[in-house]
């Protein structure tokens, strides 16, 4: 049957398709061709005959996009979680994040949480004025999770954000169902343990929705942002003006007849986007190839 794996555990994967669910051990041919399943990930599985429910699976179908951390294929939106109140995020956090969907082609949903202890309207505002949608929220007073739950509703939405800043409470107080489910995975990784393989697709609405551990560093290269020069595009706002630099190789950080910083100037382009533009960049810069063969 062709189905998609909704459990990954790096020993085993659940797989869900229109004849019901099969639980399939990985086997050793996908590490071999270097395409390894992933929770989201769209197969072709079959009962392997020995239990009642046990298979294996024969074939990855191809994939729209991947992350690597969290490990989950075909992800429609990127919801990126954030706090003005502590561990407060930095807007330059998630403007890289931002950055880390366009870049996989998924769809960013901005949520400031923890609105009940610091107000996000001016800077949920913000983003919107760049087309992305943004939600000013409270997992405790229940602010804006309406909008969210609409939001969810279809599709597969991957959470993301530094440890602390509420994923696991939103999703508890978007459905208590989901409340079980998330509880267990906060308990299960902890903090810090970020290296998890363990990825499970939790049923919301019409769609799915993927819990992860947060982390407290961004590291380009293990997100998987590594050609630098698809960064200008991920950038949303520079789009109208990318080739109309002077130099086609244009970094946009400093070089002269820059479309980009003609219109910083102009104030078209926010200071802090751009900055955060220029520190991703500088960190794609530092990339050697050794660190990618690392991968
Ligand atoms: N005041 C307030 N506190 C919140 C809110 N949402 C979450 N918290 C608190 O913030 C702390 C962290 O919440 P979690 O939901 O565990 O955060 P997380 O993002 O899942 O963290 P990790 O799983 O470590 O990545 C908990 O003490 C929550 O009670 C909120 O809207 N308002
Ligand atoms: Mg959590
Ligand atoms: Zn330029």
């Amino acid at each position: 049957m062709q189905g998609r794996i909704v459990k990954a555990t790096g020993s085993h994967f659940v797989v869900i398709g229109p004849e019901g669910e099969l639980t399939c051990r990985a086997r050793g041919k996908f590490r071999l061709e270097g395409e390894f399943p992933l929770a989201g990930d769209f197969v072709e599985a079959v009962p392997d005959g020995t239990a009642e429910g046990m298979g294996v699976i024969k074939a990855l179908l191809p994939r729209k996009n991947r992350l690597v951390r969290p490990p989950v294929a075909n992800v429609d939106r990127l919801l990126i979680v954030a706090s003005l109140a502590p561990p407060v995020t930095t807007l330059t956090l998630v403007d890289y994040l931002t950055a880390l969907a366009e870049y996989h082609d998924i769809v960013p949903l901005i949520c400031f949480n923890k609105t009940d202890i610091a107000d996000a309207k001016e800077t949920a505002a913000r983003y919107r004025a760049l087309g992305y949608p943004a939600v000013a929220a409270s997992a405790k007073t229940g602010e804006g999770l309406s909008e969210l739950a609409e939001a969810l509703s279809d599709g597969l939405t991957v959470l993301t954000g530094e440890s602390g800043v509420g994923k696991s409470s939103l999703l508890n107080a978007l459905s208590p169902n989901l409340s079980a489910r998330t509880g267990e995975i906060s308990a299960k990784n902890g903090r810090g343990r970020q290296t998890t393989r363990h990825v499970e697709l939790i049923p919301f609405g019409n769609g799915y929705v993927a819990d992860t551990p947060g982390y407290s560093s961004f590291d380009a290269v293990e997100m998987d942002m590594t050609e630098k020069e698809r960064l200008p595009w991920c950038f949303v706002e520079f789009r109208e003006y990318l080739g109309r630099c002077k130099y086609n190789d244009c970094s946009h950080v400093s070089d002269e007849g820059c479309a980009i910083l003609q219109a910083l100037q102009d104030g078209h382009i926010s200071p802090s986007r751009h900055e955060s533009y220029v520190r991703l960049y500088d960190r794609l810069k530092e990339v050697r190839k050794w660190e990618l063969k690392k991968k």
